[in-house]
């Protein structure tokens, strides 16, 4: 019995979380049936999500369960790709969770008007009495993440010229093959799939929306892996 720890459906999206949507989109493509758990926040592993838990064996991380998968199910998410295209999902794959993450995150937090009609929804379920002090204290936390890891250092226009080309770099990969590699998806579809998704999420204004909406392909890439997956 498989347990996915998730935020839970947020924004019209899946989960709030890329990284969680990407853990449902490699357990779907394993055809792994599981279910969904929304309190684990407080205790995971590494202290985010998503993390499961496979007949008490807990797996943090969606790289790592990634590997957990194909190592004791026997899936292979790369089945038929020649090395270089898995070199070339792995790194499409890093360039959405190590930098375009980073871009929404900017978008998503820090622009008070997406801040109010999305991040903020994570909270209401705290006490209103100390709804606004955790609401600042976990925006802060996230602030120190983002300047941390140094794109919320750039300035809105460097942003968007990073995010021009982030999003340039996953659509001209895609080109028009219904997935990354051709008609099928691979492991890396579920995280450009799960984070296509969420920089297209209509719920939010700024750089990463608007230079993903100018690659119709995307658009369709993202509908398509929302209709096969989460219909
Ligand atoms: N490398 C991790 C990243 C997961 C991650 O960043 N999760 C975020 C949500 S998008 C989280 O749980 N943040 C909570 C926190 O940092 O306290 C993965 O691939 O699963």
């Amino acid at each position: 019995m498989i347990t996915l720890y998730t935020f839970g459906p947020y924004f019209g999206l899946p989960d709030g979380s890329p990284f969680v949507i990407k853990a449902m989109l490699l357990l779907k493509m394993a055809g792994l049936d599981y279910a969904q758990d929304r309190n684990g926040y407080g205790k995971a592993p590494k202290g985010k999500l998503p993390y499961i838990d496979d007949d008490g064996e807990k797996i943090a991380d969606s790289t790592f369960i990634r590997l957990h998968i194909e190592k004791k199910y026997g899936f292979d998410y790369d089945l038929g790709l020649t090395d270089a295209q898995k070199a070339t999902g792995w790194a499409l794959e890093k360039l959405c969770e190590d930098h375009l993450y980073w871009l929404m995150i900017a978008d998503r937090w820090f622009d008070d008007a997406n801040f109010q009609k999305g991040p903020a929804r994570f909270f209401d379920a705290v006490p209103a009495p100390i709804r606004p002090l955790v609401r600042a204290l976990i925006r802060r936390k996230i602030r120190g993440g983002a300047l941390a890891q140094g794109l919320y250092r750039h300035s809105p226009d460097q942003r968007q010229e990073l995010a021009q080309r982030a999003l340039t770099a996953a659509a001209t990969l895609l080109g028009d093959q219904n997935f990354l590699f051709g008609d099928r998806p691979h492991g890396a579809d579920a995280t450009l799939g799960a984070f296509a998704m969420g920089a297209l999420c209509p719920l939010f204004d700024g750089p990463v929306r608007e230079e993903a909406e100018k690659w119709p392909n995307l658009v369709a890439y993202a509908e398509r892996i929302r209709e096969s997956y989460f219909a």
